[in-house]
């Protein structure tokens, strides 16, 4: 074990790192530090002075401070072509998807972020924005999903899943599930992999 990434149990980008180690057999390769971004700890700034998480010191020294940037790396050092990261093999229809799942993971962690702050400083409009974001960009996973079963690739299934997930979790009220059936039997499914399982937020449906 000779890499490390850094992460929480319930930030969605962690998680995507999370799952992908453990769809490509890897995760016994990663020592999982827990830290609080929020806390600014010592360990994380040595490592990345944005005090973000997730990040992934490797076996070579690098260290990698970007949960898209992480994904490039292991998908694209696996053996099996199909998987690499979409942009990184020119397909950037696959590559498109997953910036779009990325945003609805943005659109509902700012959600949170706005959430948090104490009442009297929060800005509705923000909400509504960041809603209205999500709210725009599941049709259309919706229709890529009803017509052909899944993403064009293991990167935009596996953040699809993490948001569609992140969604259920931190912002039931959307209750995006209503008009988007195709959507909502696909995550069904896909919280069934033993990935999602092992990477359950501690108090997370799934
Ligand atoms: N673009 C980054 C975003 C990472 C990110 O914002 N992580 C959150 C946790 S969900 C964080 O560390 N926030 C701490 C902060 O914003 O200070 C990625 O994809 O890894």
């Amino acid at each position: 074990m000779d890499q490390t990434l850094y992460c929480n149990l319930t930030s969605p980008y962690a998680r995507r790192v999370r799952v992908l180690l453990r769809e490509l057999g890897l995760e016994h390769d990663v020592q999982e530090e827990v830290v609080d971004p929020f806390a600014s700890p010592r360990n994380l700034l040595d490592r990345n002075p944005l005090s973000k998480i997730p990040v992934l010191v490797t076996g070579a020294g690098l260290t990698l401070p970007d949960s898209g940037l992480i994904m490039a790396f292991l998908l694209d050092g696996t053996e099996d072509s199909d998987q690499g990261w979409p942009a990184s093999r020119g397909d950037w229809s696959a590559a498109t998807e997953v910036t779009l799942a990325e945003g609805v993971i943005d659109a509902a962690v700012a959600i949170v972020m706005e959430n948090r702050r104490p009442e009297s400083i929060r800005f509705p409009e923000q909400i509504d924005r960041q809603v209205a974001t999500i709210r725009r960009v599941l049709p259309r996973f919706e229709h890529r999903i009803g017509a052909q079963g899944g993403t064009a690739s293991i990167a935009a299934d596996i953040t699809l899943g993490v948001a569609l997930a992140y969604l259920d979790f931190r912002t039931p009220w959307l209750n995006w599930r209503d008009d988007h059936p195709c959507l909502d039997r696909w995550l069904s499914e896909w919280v069934t992999r033993p990935a999602m399982q092992a990477t359950k937020p501690p108090d997370g449906p799934y």
